[in-house]
C-alpha cells in the first residue's frame, strides 16, 4: 500500500509497512525548565509547543499498528562516551554530567534525560540513545532499521535545526527518504526553524519533504 502526502516540494509517497515514526529527543533535558536547553540560555516554551502535535501522530500511528522510535541524547554516568569538547562548549557553570535541577545533566538514568510523560514509549517501541546530535552517529538505528525493512522516515522532535537537521541528514545520505512534519519540530529559535525547514525542502527536496501534521492524518 502507497500512501501520498501533500507536502513540499511535492507529495510525499510512502509504504506504512516500510515507514517509521521517528521522535527525537523529546527529553526533559531539553523541553522542561532547569534542563539542559534552559542551561544553555533557552527559553523552552516553543519546544513544549511541539508535544501535543506528536501526540495526536504517535497516537494515529499507534492506533494502525505502525512502527514507532524514539531517541534520547545522553551519555553513559561515567561521561567514557561525552567528548570533552562538547562537554567543556558553552563554558557553562552547570553542564553536562554536573548535577542540575533535573539530576545530573544529559546523563542517562536520570529525570533530566527521560522522555516526557506525554510521548513515553511503549513496548516494541526502541528507544535509541545517542551520544550526539545525529541519531545515526554511534548508534544501533541503522541496524533496527535495515531488520525492518524501512526505508522511509516521519521525522519529529527537537531542535529543528540541530538533532533534527544531522538525523535528517545522516538519513538522507544513508538513502532513506524523510518527511519532516513542520508542527511537531521545535527550535528555541523562530529564524532557524523557519530557516531549517526550508533547507530541507529546497532544491527539489535536497534533504527530504516538509508537510504539517495535518497533511499525514489525513493521509492515514
Ligand atoms: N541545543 C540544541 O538546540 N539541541 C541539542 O543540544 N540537542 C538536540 O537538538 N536534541
Amino acid at each position: 500500500m502507497t500512501l501520498s502526502v501533500s507536502a513540499e516540494p511535492y507529495d510525499f509517497t510512502f509504504d506504512p509497512a516500510t515507514t517509521a515514526l521517528l521522535i527525537i529527543d523529546m527529553q526533559r533535558d531539553f523541553v522542561d525548565r532547569g534542563g539542559f536547553g534552559e542551561l544553555l540560555g533557552n527559553d523552552v516554551a516553543p519546544l513544549r509547543q511541539v508535544i501535543a502535535p506528536i501526540q495526536r501522530v504517535l497516537a494515529a500511528w499507534r492506533a494502525r499498528g505502525l512502527f514507532a522510535i524514539h531517541t534520547r541524547e545522553g551519555h553513559r554516568p561515567d561521561l567514557s562516551d561525552c567528548p570533552p569538547a562538547k562537554r567543556a562548549r558553552g563554558n557553562l557553570a552547570v553542564g553536562i554530567g554536573d548535577q542540575g535541577p533535573l539530576g545530573r545533566v544529559l546523563v542517562r538514568g536520570e529525570g533530566g534525560h527521560d522522555i516526557v510523560d506525554e510521548l513515553r514509549p511503549l513496548p516494541g517501541e526502541p528507544v535509541v540513545d545517542k551520544p550526539g546530535k545525529g541519531s545515526f552517529y554511534a548508534t544501533d538505528l541503522a541496524g533496527i532499521l535495515a531488520s525492518r525493512r524501512i526505508y522511509s522516515l516521519i521525522v519529529t522532535g527537537v531542535t529543528t535545526e540541530v538533532c533534527v537537521h544531522t538525523t535528517v541528514r545522516e538519513a538522507n545520505d544513508r538513502g532513506f527518504e524523510c518527511l519532516v512534519l513542520s508542527d511537531c519540530v521545535g527550535s528555541y529559535f523562530p529564524e532557524f526553524q523557519s530557516a531549517a525547514l526550508k533547507m530541507i525542502a529546497a532544491q527539489g527536496g535536497i534533504f527530504g519533504w516538509v508537510a504539517h501534521s495535518d497533511q499525514l492524518l489525513n493521509a492515514l
